[in-house]
């Protein structure tokens, strides 16, 4: 840490104050989907409106992206939020028994 002892109140009362900032850019995340051969096409674009907020239009878009190429991002969110997107979208497709899979990826 390179702090400099050169605040003028180092002069006047002996206290050194830090003059580094402290502050750090916080890292984003795209949340990714998946393709697999089994999960439906109507339950991916209703995951896509319901946990990322899309329209039906652009949900639809988004899933045949994915259908398509193998892979496909619903959003970019702080390390947090992008967690939780992951985690509800693993939980609802489990407790319908889908295969469907969504990570997190730095950016
Ligand atoms: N490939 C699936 C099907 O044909 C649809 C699908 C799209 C599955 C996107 C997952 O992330 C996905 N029913």
């Amino acid at each position: 840490m390179s702090d400099k002892s050169n605040n003028r109140d180092d002069e006047q009362t002996g206290v050194i104050t830090r003059t580094v900032p402290k502050t750090k850019t916080p890292s984003l995340y795209k949340v990714l989907l998946l393709n697999d051969d089994f999960t439906p096409m109507e339950f991916v674009v209703h995951v896509l409106e319901r946990y990322f907020h899309k329209g039906r239009e652009e949900a639809t878009m988004i899933m045949l992206h994915v259908h398509q190429k193998g892979v496909g991002i619903c959003g970019v969110y702080s390390y947090d939020i992008a967690e939780t997107k992951v985690t509800q979208v693993m939980d609802l497709a489990r407790r319908h028994q889908h295969p469907l899979q969504c990570v997190m990826e730095k950016e």
